[in-house]
């Protein structure tokens, strides 16, 4: 059986679904409105090998703002319900990751506490401000109970982003795994 989760959220501001498999690949679909958010989310779900359809649609016509922070929002709740108890899940993941002059490193602990711990300078691409790229893994790190611990550097904007989210995908694709039946924490509970 695999992990799932389905969520939707509607706001004045979006409205947006999220379908997410954990243990199957089967559809990578995503439709945000912001096709560079697209492309890194296809990246995610590529190379953390998930299934994963995403559709938003967000007021872009006030700014990017809204739509990155609720596709993170209803990421985080997806992936929080489909990791459920987190029994048996292998916990931790890291890697680095580089793309061309660019190179990120990342560690993520699916802890059930949600803290995004980022080092290193992002910039702008077409339809998303860099600033934006780190409130999206905050937000997502919040709402899904992951500690993701990110650091990036490189020159071009694209490459870096690109291979954060890569390493992202890397890390969470080895802590995700469900390998026994115990709870891996020392207090037995996970949060
Ligand atoms: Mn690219």
């Amino acid at each position: 059986m695999s992990r799932s989760a389905e969520f939707s959220r509607k706001t004045k501001e979006t409205d947006v679904s999220v379908y997410i498999e954990l243990d199957r690949v089967k559809e990578i679909s995503i439709n945000t409105g912001i096709p560079f958010l697209d492309h890194m989310l296809e990246n995610f779900a590529k190379h953390s090998k998930l299934t994963l359809n995403i559709n938003a649609m967000g007021d872009l016509e006030v700014d990017e703002h809204h739509t990155v922070e609720d596709v993170a929002i209803a990421l985080g709740k997806a992936l929080a319900e489909a990791l459920g108890d987190r029994k048996g899940v292998r916990r931790f993941g890291s890697s680095i990751v580089p793309m061309d002059d660019a190179v990120a490193i990342c560690g993520v602990d699916i802890s059930g506490r949600g803290y995004f711990n980022f080092d290193g300078k992002t910039g702008d691409v077409k339809g998303i401000k860099g600033e934006n790229f780190e409130h999206f893994f905050d937000t997502l790190c919040r709402n899904s109970g992951i500690n993701v611990y990110l650091n990036v550097k490189g020159k071009n904007s694209h490459h870096i982003m690109e291979a954060a989210f890569k390493a992202f995908a890397v890390a969470f694709r080895d802590a995700r795994v469900v390998e026994g039946e115990d709870i891996p924490s020392t207090k037995e509970y996970m949060d």
